[in-house]
C-alpha cells in the first residue's frame, strides 16, 4: 500500500522491484528508480552503466559475499526525466528464476535500495507529471485488461488524450473566469473583458464538449469491467444448455428433469473482443424442495446483480416466469427449443435452438450490440465512475454558470460555479489531489509496475 499521506510522500527513496511476474521464465527484469539508481547497480557491476538509452552486458554480483557472482545480465540505463518514472532508471534482465531474482534484490536492498511498493513506481511517474492521473488508471487496466477491446480502449487511453481534453475544457473554463475575477477587481473602471453573450457561447461549448467526454462512458465502463450476464427462467426451458454452448464448454448438467439446476454456475466468454460473464441459474418456481427453493433465491439475487439478462422461455413448457425487473437492466428475451416452435410471432424475441445451434450467432451479436449500444468509441471517452462523476459535476456547474449569466446574477456568484467547474477537471485530472484517491487508485497495481 501506499503511504496514507500522500502529501508527505517521500519520493527520496530509491526503489526496487521485480517488473516481471514472480516466477520462472526466460527472463526477470528488476527495475530500479530514484536518485542513487545509478549509484547501486554500478556498485555490483563488473563494468561501467551504459549511456541513457542503451543496453549492455554485464556480471552482476553481492559485493558483500565469498561467493559474491549472482548472474550474467543486461542493463538498460535510463536518465531523469527522460524515463517511466522521471527520475533515474535502471533496468536489470536476470535470468528467469526467483532464486537468482530475490538474490539480485538483497544485492540491491544492501546497497540502499528501498522495496517498491505495488504501483509506486507509476505513482512517481505521475508525481513526476509523466502522466496524468487517467493515464495512470491506463496502465493499470492495461495490465488488468481481459479481452482484446479493453486492451485497446486502455492504450487509446494511455496516450493522454482525455486529460487533454479536459484540460482544454479547463483553459476555456479559466478564461471565463479570469474576465469575472478582472471585472471584480475593477468594478469602478467599468472594464468588461468578455460581455454576456460571449460568456454564454464559451459556456455553451464547454457543457458540449463535457457532454462529448461522457457520450461513450456506459460503453468504455462495459469494455473495462466486462458485462455480467444472468440466464434466468422457468425450469427445463435450457437454459444450461444455452450457458453451455455460449461458454463452449459442457460445465452444467442438461437434463430433462426439471430443477436440475440449483447452484449458480459460472463462465466466461469472449464476443468481438469483449469480456462476458455468464451465470446459468436455478429454474425460477414455487417449490416445497428447501435446496430447489435456496437455489430460486440465489437466482433471483443474480439476476438483479447482473448488468445483463438473458430471460429464457421454450414452446413446450407452461407457466413461463416473466422476468421483471425493478432495477433498469437489459433484458435479452430468448425462446429456445425453435425446433419445437411451429410460428415465431414473438417479434422482440431472439428463436434459439440449443441443440443444433441455431440462432446462436445472433444472439451474440445482439449481446454485443447491447454493450455497446450506438455509441462510438471517441479519443476523450472516459472509463471510470470516478471520471463519470467529476465531468457530471462539471456539467452540474456549467449548467448554474449559464443561468447565473443569463439572469444577470453579479460576477462573484458566476465565479463560483466556475471554480467549482475548474475544481472537478482538476480532480479528473489528478492535478487537485484529494484525500485517499491516490491511495485507492494505485493499491490497485501489481507490485513492479
Ligand atoms: N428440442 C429441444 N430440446 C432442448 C433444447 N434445448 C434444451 N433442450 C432439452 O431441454 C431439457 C432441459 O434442458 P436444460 O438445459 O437442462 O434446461 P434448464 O433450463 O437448465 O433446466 P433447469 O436447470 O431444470 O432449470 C433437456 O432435456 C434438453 O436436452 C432445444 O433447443 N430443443
Ligand atoms: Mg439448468
Amino acid at each position: 500500500m501506499i503511504p496514507h499521506q500522500i502529501a508527505g510522500y517521500s519520493e527520496s527513496t530509491t526503489i526496487v522491484a521485480e517488473a516481471t511476474p514472480q516466477g520462472r521464465g526466460g527472463i526477470s527484469i528488476l527495475r530500479i528508480s530514484g536518485k542513487d539508481a545509478f549509484n547501486i547497480v554500478s556498485n555490483l557491476l563488473d563494468r561501467d552503466l551504459p549511456k541513457p538509452n542503451r543496453t549492455t552486458y554485464a556480471k552482476l554480483s553481492n559485493n558483500n559475499t565469498l561467493d559474491s557472482f549472482i548472474d550474467d545480465v543486461m542493463v538498460s540505463v535510463y536518465e531523469s526525466p527522460r524515463s517511466y518514472t522521471g527520475e533515474d532508471v535502471v533496468e536489470v534482465s536476470t535470468h528467469g528464476n526467483p532464486i537468482l531474482v530475490n538474490e539480485a534484490l538483497e544485492a540491491f536492498y544492501k546497497e540502499g535500495a528501498h522495496p517498491a511498493k505495488p504501483g509506486e513506481f507509476t505513482l512517481r511517474a505521475f508525481l513526476n507529471n509523466r502522466m496524468d492521473l487517467i493515464q495512470a488508471e491506463a496502465v493499470s487496466d492495461l495490465i488488468a485488461s481481459k479481452s482484446k477491446e479493453a486492451a485497446r480502449q486502455a492504450r487509446k487511453q494511455l496516450d493522454g488524450g482525455v486529460g487533454k481534453t479536459a484540460n482544454q475544457i479547463s483553459d476555456m473554463m479559466m478564461n471565463i473566469l479570469s474576465s469575472c475575477e478582472l471585472e471584480l477587481d475593477f468594478t469602478e473602471e467599468d472594464i468588461i473583458l468578455l460581455n454576456r453573450e460571449e460568456k454564454l457561447l464559451i459556456v455553451e461549448r464547454i457543457i458540449n464538449d463535457l457532454r462529448r467526454m461522457i457520450s461513450g462512458y456506459s460503453r468504455a465502463r462495459n469494455l473495462r469491467k466486462g458485462v455480467s450476464v444472468a440466464i434466468v427462467g422457468s425450469p427445463n426451458v435450457g437454459k444450461s444448455s444455452l450457458f453451455n454452448i455460449l461458454a463452449n464448454e459442457e460445465i452444467a448438467i442438461v437434463h430433462h428433469t426439471p430443477g436440475t439446476t440449483r447452484d449458480v454456475l459460472e463462465a466466461v466468454c469472449e464476443i468481438n473482443g469483449v469480456h462476458f460473464t455468464l451465470y446459468d441459474t436455478a429454474g425460477m418456481r414455487i417449490t416445497p424442495d428447501e435446496i430447489e427453493d435456496e437455489g430460486v433465491t440465489r437466482a433471483i439475487r443474480k439476476a438483479e446483480s447482473a448488468d445483463m439478462i438473458i430471460s429464457v422461455s421454450a414452446p413446450d413448457i407452461k407457466d413461463q416466469i416473466i422476468v421483471n425487473m425493478t432495477r433498469k437492466t437489459d433484458i435479452i428475451e430468448v425462446i429456445n427449443k425453435s425446433d419445437l416452435a411451429t410460428e415465431r410471432k414473438e417479434e422482440n424475441a431472439t428463436y434459439i435452438c440449443s441443440t443444433d445451434g441455431s440462432g446462436i450467432e445472433e444472439l451474440k451479436d445482439e449481446l454485443f450490440r447491447r454493450v455497446v449500444k450506438d455509441e462510438k468509441q471517441g479519443q476523450g471517452t472516459i472509463s471510470r465512475e470516478r471520471h463519470y462523476n467529476a465531468v457530471q459535476c462539471a456539467i452540474k456547474a456549467m449548467k448554474e454558470c449559464r443561468e447565473d449569466i443569463d439572469q444577470g446574477q453579479p460576477e462573484e456568484i458566476v465565479a463560483e460555479q466556475l471554480r467549482e467547474a475548474v475544481s472537478a477537471m482538476d480532480e479528473l485530472t489528478g492535478k487537485k489531489r484529494l484525500d485517499g484517491l491516490l491511495e485507492e487508485i494505485f493499491s490497485e497495481f501489481c507490485i513492479g509496475k
